[in-house]
């Protein structure tokens, strides 16, 4: 009977976890929508097992559930932010140990209600507005060893991060796995310390063992719907080529799309066909969520791709290829601003 006890200690996990957030964005962000869902949540979870026959394990096992909120570490958290994250994080572990919890006991329909609730506090978080709002900003610099002037990937990123480029995506299509795991490691650390979004291309192993802020995926990959369920709530990203994808990428939960290929590019092999500037116009008077503008993007050319609806620009080459990635961001800084 373990199993209940389990169960029973990760209701109220979750509720304590949802009545700390519930209390934040009643008291501190004054946000009684946000308060009014989480509560609802709330008694959803508690809710569901009091009709139960699993609430006689419940008193049997109240001294768990005290030990569990005793031992927490959440009073030494350092800001609202991060009792926010923890909090959330509690909540959604605790909601896929019911759920899992529920399955073995041959309880679907309610593993099934509790899944729900998983998808529905992922969302919560987004509106909490935790994650970076990484298309807030201009360039997104990406990793290619190969075309990096004999640089590493490490060196690359950190004059990437000392240009000030705020979002930095991992992408290496020739190492090998344990190779893309040390260098993402590394990079994590680097660009937690400097407060830039990471993103991990490809490989959502990689993305989720060091702890990136999210993944890139492209329309050969694993499905988004799929990426999410292991994933949770990072950001994912999909490259998009027609009106067609951008469209079924928002439907299926995208958090952002890139937009291209804008121009001819060399960088990428076989690339994709798009109606490049168009299709970005397209987007611009479209789509909704953020997107990023990527192919063949240079200085030279990145100011029609602004006036063409390009908010964000995604850059290999012009980047990595520059002998001086600081005055190389500086001078398209400089020449962005002019229009
Ligand atoms: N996706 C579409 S085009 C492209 C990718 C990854 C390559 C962009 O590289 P560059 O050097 O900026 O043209
Ligand atoms: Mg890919």
């Amino acid at each position: 009977m373990n199993i209940y006890r389990m169960i029973d200690a990760n209701i109220n996990r979750v509720s304590e976890g949802l009545r700390v957030l519930e209390d934040i964005s009643r008291f501190i962000l004054e946000d009684s929508d946000m308060s009014r869902s989480l509560k609802e949540m709330r008694h959803i979870v508690r809710k569901s097992f009091s009709d139960s026959k699993l609430i006689t394990f419940r008193d049997s096992c109240n001294d768990l559930g005290l030990s569990i909120s005793q031992s927490s570490t959440i009073d030494n958290k350092e800001d609202l932010l991060s009792l926010v994250e923890a909090n959330f994080k509690r909540v959604q572990e605790g909601l896929r140990s019911i759920e899992e919890s529920l399955k073995v006991l041959g309880h679907y329909d309610k593993s099934k209600v509790y899944e729900r609730l998983r998808y529905e506090s992922y969302d919560l978080e987004k509106k909490f507005g935790l994650k970076k709002d990484f298309i807030d900003t201009d360039i997104y610099g990406i990793t290619a060893e190969e075309f990096s002037l004999g640089r590493t990937n490490i060196q690359v990123v950190e004059e990437m991060i000392k240009a000030g480029i705020k979002i930095i995506q991992y992408r290496e299509k020739e190492k090998s796995k344990l190779e893309k795991y040390n260098e993402c490691k590394a990079i994590r650390k680097l660009t937690k310390d400097s407060g830039v979004t990471f993103i991990v291309n490809d490989d959502v192993d990689i993305a989720i063992a060091v702890e990136a802020d999210g993944i890139h995926l492209g329309q050969d990959d694993m499905p988004i719907e799929e990426v999410r369920k292991i994933a949770g709530n990072m950001i994912i990203g999909l490259s998009t080529h027609n009106i067609k994808q951008a469209k079924t990428a928002v439907e299926k939960g995208a958090d952002y799309i890139g937009v291209g290929p804008i121009f001819n590019t060399t960088t990428k092999k076989n690339v994709e066909k798009s109606e490049g500037l168009k299709y970005l116009k397209w987007v611009s008077e479209n789509i909704q969520i953020p997107y990023v503008a990527i192919g063949g993007i240079k200085e030279s050319n990145i100011i029609e791709v602004k006036k063409y609806g390009g908010k964000c620009f995604a850059m290999i080459s012009e980047i990595v290829s520059s002998p001086d990635i600081v005055k190389k961001v500086e001078s398209i800084r400089k020449l962005l601003k002019t229009i």
